[in-house]
């Protein structure tokens, strides 16, 4: 007898709409699953840098061994397999394929992936490539000052290449950045990630760079392969806590610093007016050439969603309803929010095709009789699939969904207390074990394919 809640019909129905070539999967980053931190001639990342810094990570731990991946690769690509999943989307590690991010290539590094690869495509699985997922080679920030430089737009530009070169041709896609808005907000900002630099300014400044690094990339890639190119934002819409003109106001600077700053200079070749006096003295030197090196034709645009940020100026500020409860983050959960915008960006930005690249939450998980019972993440996976299948009927066109993520992992400053994995992760002896929520999706992705070959029932 199975214990795991069975896929609504309701919810298969709901998905009539999508392509049937939509493509369902989960993601991973390099720096949280891989380990091997050292290993065959890897470089070291800002991010093994900032695990070392006393008090920087909740729990002490950093990324030596992580879910050690990179050891246990072929086995972790069967369990993919095994839920069924088409694509399964992993970043490279820079500072693996090239260990000061600029010079001499790591063939150990790049074979590793090769090997990742070539298993993924023999178990049907369709590899989806993201080029920068937050773990910069150390030596470019000792050495230029990382993002800070204007330095690291052509280097990052050379192993886009040269990635684009080695595997674009077996790669289903190639993303530049993963979430620039955390890269800069929380690494240059608020100290939250690596490398934990405190100013607005350096924040600002890093965000162009790596718009211009995104751009740079994409040209070069264009040079060299035919693989679907593009780029994965935050996506964190803001709601206004109530209709007064000062939440109004604070909700639209949130929604332009998140959203706008990064879609503006892709899709529409500038940056929001708002934003850069909201700057002010704090913005960014943009000249026309920059612009227009960001603003490069893309395949497809990569939509990261979880929440949506409530804004509120009263004192004490209005916390969220949280109707449908938080995730063990404290993020609201708020489907909703990811229907309305998906066909808001559609509306306003005229994207091309739209790929949920992340979608997921950390939940409070045990190993209870050998099952991981994570009624929440079922709740939150289905409730998010129908917010996502609602965008679809009404207009906007999404091609796939990945689940954040494969597995438990570093969860960055909150280290291994976050469990966002369809697989637990015993960290001692490195056991994977399927939560109910895998058990779940893959029944809901069986179905969903089985239901695809019938007549609709409506
Ligand atoms: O774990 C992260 C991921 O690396 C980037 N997007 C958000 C996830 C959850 O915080």
């Amino acid at each position: 007898m199975t214990l795991i809640a069975p896929t609504s019909p309701f919810l298969i129905d709901l998905c009539h709409g999508l392509r049937p070539d939509f493509q369902w999967g989960a993601a991973t980053s390099a720096a949280q699953i891989e380990g091997a931190s050292a290993t065959d001639g890897k470089g070291p990342s800002i991010w093994d840098r900032f695990c070392a810094d006393p008090g920087r990570i909740n729990d002490g731990s950093n990324i030596d061994i992580a879910c050690d991946h990179y050891n246990r690769f072929e086995s972790d690509v069967a369990l993919i397999a095994g839920l069924g999943l088409d694509a399964y989307r992993f970043s490279i590690a820079w500072p693996r394929v090239q260990p000061t991010g600029e010079g001499p290539w790591n063939e150990a590094g790049f074979a590793f992936y090769d090997r990742l690869i070539d298993a993924l495509l023999e178990a049907g699985i369709r590899p989806h490539v993201t080029l920068y997922h937050w773990d910069l080679p150390l030596a470019l920030h000792l050495r230029i000052g990382g993002w800070t430089s204007p330095g690291i737009v052509p280097l990052f530009a050379d192993y886009a290449r040269e990635v684009a070169h080695r595997f674009g041709d077996r790669v289903a896609s190639i993303a530049t950045l993963n979430e620039p808005w955390c890269v800069a907000t929380l690494g240059y900002e608020t100290a939250q990630f690596a490398p934990g630099q405190t100013s607005r300014a350096t924040a600002a400044l890093v965000s162009h760079h790596l718009m211009m690094a995104h751009g740079a990339a994409i040209k070069a890639m264009r040079g060299v392969c035919k693989t679907p190119l593009g780029v994965v934002l935050n996506h964190t819409p803001a709601f206004a806590a109530e209709p007064l003109e000062a939440d109004r106001r604070a909700a639209r600077i949130d929604d332009g610093l998140n959203v706008r700053w990064y879609m503006d200079p892709i899709f529409r070749g500038s940056y929001p007016a708002d934003i850069l006096e909201y700057l002010g003295a704090d913005a960014p030197t943009v000249v026309p050439e920059d612009l227009a090196l960001i603003q490069q034709p893309l395949d497809f645009l990569g939509v990261n969603f979880y929440t949506r940020n409530f804004i509120s100026t009263q004192q004490p500020p209005k916390v969220a309803p949280g109707k449908q409860g938080f995730t063990d983050m404290g993020w609201e959960i708020y489907p909703e929010a990811l229907t309305q915008h998906l066909v808001r960006i559609s509306r306003e930005y005229s994207p091309p095709p739209i790929f949920i690249t992340e979608n997921g939450m950390a939940n409070a998980d045990h190993v209870v009789g050998g099952r991981v019972p994570d009624q929440e993440r079922i709740h939150y996976l289905s409730e998010h699939l129908a917010a996502m299948a609602r965008a679809v009927d009404l207009g906007v066109d999404v091609r796939g969904y990945f689940y954040w993520s494969l597995f438990d992992n570093f969860e960055w400053n909150s280290g291994y207390t976050k469990r966002f994995g369809l697989f637990h992760v015993d960290y001692a002896t490195q056991t994977r074990l399927a939560k109910d929520s895998a058990h779940w999706y893959r029944n809901f992705i069986a179905d969903f394919k089985s239901r695809r070959t019938q007549p609709l029932a409506r």
